[in-house]
This record gives structure tokens, sequence and C-alpha cells, in this order.
């Protein structure tokens, strides 16, 4: 069976990758990437300085059958990388050829003009195979809400940043938990031709998870609050990436992240609509061997039902 799929005009040889921010702050883990099973890799979330993010402990995973837990994790980095500068270099030194898969990249500017700054390098560095990937729904830096939930903030951005891109790109955007919501933001995607993507979604923001026994919050930040994710963001994330991809005018794609611990729920992320799959908690878990065993788990549910591609089921969830 065939897992391939084709990204903002890109191909990847199959659907999976990272989620930006697991595994990929620097170099040796972008190397264990390559290295993997996975389609493709996206950088950590890049500011215009490198910043240090929150004091640790900022990840915590959350065991099923636990209390306070459910499966998936709770984090609360702040943003922590290694200045855009550092993504660039990687990015102009990276052989699409060679490696036989595209690279994102993630940028998330403090501000608007850092972002001009940011995406106008990307831009003037032609670099071809290299995605970006702007990231609305960052939960995490005490004191900057998420642009993701501003409809005219985020309007305004991309008028200033599509134009600017220039190629296809995509944004990374939080959960939305009502309808108005998911029509207003398709409404001001679909006014951008060039943002061909969307990727939902990012943790779902500001959850707090208590220890039991010792009483205490579970990871240091913001008093122990920090983005949910992993297994118990699954179906949130489904009803994401469907109401996206019911809204996306024709020829946009969306990208499914949230709960993907196997193949069975890239089958049903797919089947919701997703044109690629992002895996963040099960990755740290993991680590990147996690790659070689979901494409294994989709190839044989895709085997069992007469499946022979992505295509043949996606966005095709029955309702009743
Ligand atoms: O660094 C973070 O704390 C972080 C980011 Br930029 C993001 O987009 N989503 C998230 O859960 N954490």
């Amino acid at each position: 069976v065939d897992l391939s799929t084709v990204i903002a005009g890109v191909p990847l040889s199959n659907v999976f990758f990272n989620a930006a921010g697991a595994w990929c702050q620097r170099e040796d883990e972008l190397q264990a990437l390559l290295d993997s099973g996975a389609g493709s890799l996206i950088t950590k979330s890049a500011t215009y300085e490198a910043r240090e993010g929150n004091p640790t402990p900022r990840y915590a995973p959350l065991a099923d059958g636990v209390i306070s837990g459910g499966g998936g994790s709770i984090s609360s980095i702040g943003l922590a990388n290694e200045g855009y500068k550092y993504y660039l270099n990687y990015a102009r030194q990276f052989d699409v050829t060679r490696h036989g898969k595209p690279l994102f990249i993630s940028l998330s500017g403090l501000s608007l003009a850092d972002s001009v700054k940011m995406v106008t390098a990307f831009a003037q560095a032609e670099l071809s195979g290299c995605i970006l990937e702007i990231n609305f729904s960052c939960p995490n830096v005490p004191g900057k809400p998420q642009l993701g939930y501003d409809m005219n903030a985020m309007d305004t951005t991309l008028a200033t940043l599509a134009p600017l891109i220039e190629k296809p790109f995509g944004i990374k955007l939080p959960p939305y938990f009502d309808m108005a919501h998911f029509d207003q933001v398709a409404a001001v995607v679909n006014k951008y031709d060039n943002l061909a993507f969307v990727t939902c979604i990012n943790s779902v923001g500001n959850g707090l998870a208590i220890d039991l026994d010792t009483e205490r919050a579970m990871i240091k930040p913001k008093n122990g609050f920090g983005g949910l994710g992993g297994r118990m963001i699954l179906n949130t994330a489904l009803a994401n990436v469907n109401a996206f991809y019911r809204r996306l005018a024709p020829g946009k794609q969306v990208i499914g992240v949230g709960g993907v611990v196997s193949g069975k729920e890239a089958f049903l992320h797919i089947l919701a609509g997703a044109s690629a799959i992002q895996i963040g908690t099960q990755l740290m878990e993991e680590g990147p061997p996690v790659f070689d065993r979901v494409k294994r788990e989709l190839e044989s549910i895709m085997e069992k039902k007469g499946y022979n591609s992505v295509e043949e089921f996606r966005g095709k969830v029955k309702t009743l």
C-alpha cells in the first residue's frame, strides 16, 4: 500500500512526521528524524532571538489509568529555541534530494515585526523543498495571548506575511470548540491564496495536572498550567481536522496532529480529512522508532480494509 502524500505541492514518501516542538530543537534531534521512517520533519518554533524557555520540569507524561492522567502529556516549554538563524542555516545546508524528505520550518514571532524579519529572510534564501508553518497557537509564553484566538489579529498578520512568503505555506492553529469559531477562522484562511494548509491542532492550552500523592502540580511553569497533548486530545483534534476539511477552499489542506499513538488514530485523522499526520507526545515518549511502527500499523489497517492509498479514504468519514 502507498502511504505517500503531497503537501503544498511538495511530495512526502509517507504521511508521518513530528509535531513542531517534539524532537526538533537542535541538529542532533533533527538528524534522528532524518534517519527515521518519518516522511518529513519540522523544526522547533523559532523566535527572532534564541530563548531558554520556562523553568523545568516543564514536560510531564500523563499515563493512562492514573489520577490526573488519561494518556498524553502536559507541557509548558515557553518557546525554548536556538533563534531563527540557526534554523535558517540548517535549511540552507539541507539537501532535499539526498534526504528524500522535505523540511518544514516552524516560526513563532513574538511580534509582527519579528515575523516579518524572519519570513523575509527565509523568502530571500530561496530554499526549495522547505515549507513554512507559522505558529499562531503557542499557549505557554507568559503575557502573550495566542494569535489563533483573535480572528482580527490573525487576519491582519496574514495580510502582512502571506505576500512576503510568496510560496505556499501553512499555519498551526489552536483547538477551537465552537462552530462559529470554525466558520470565522476558515473565512480568514480562505482569503489567502498561498495559505495552502492548516495544521490542527496545537496543544489544548492551559490544562492543570496534579499528583494525588504529593498534592503538587506536575510541571513548574505558570503554577502548573500547560498545554495538553497525546491520547486525551484525540477527539478534539479529529473535530478540528474535520471542521477545517469541510470549510477550506478547494486545494487547501489540513495536517492532522493530536492523539496519534498508533496506526489506528492515524487512520481516523485521515478519515477526518488529514493529508499528513504529525506526532508529538508519542514521539517524546517512544522516540523516532515510532514512525516505522505507525507506518506498519497504518499499512496493515489499510490492507485489511482494502485501501491502496490514503486518498481513497481521506475525508470520507461517514455521518449518521
Ligand atoms: O514552546 C512551547 O511551550 C509550545 C509552543 Br511554541 C507551542 O506552539 N505549543 C506548545 O504546546 N508549546
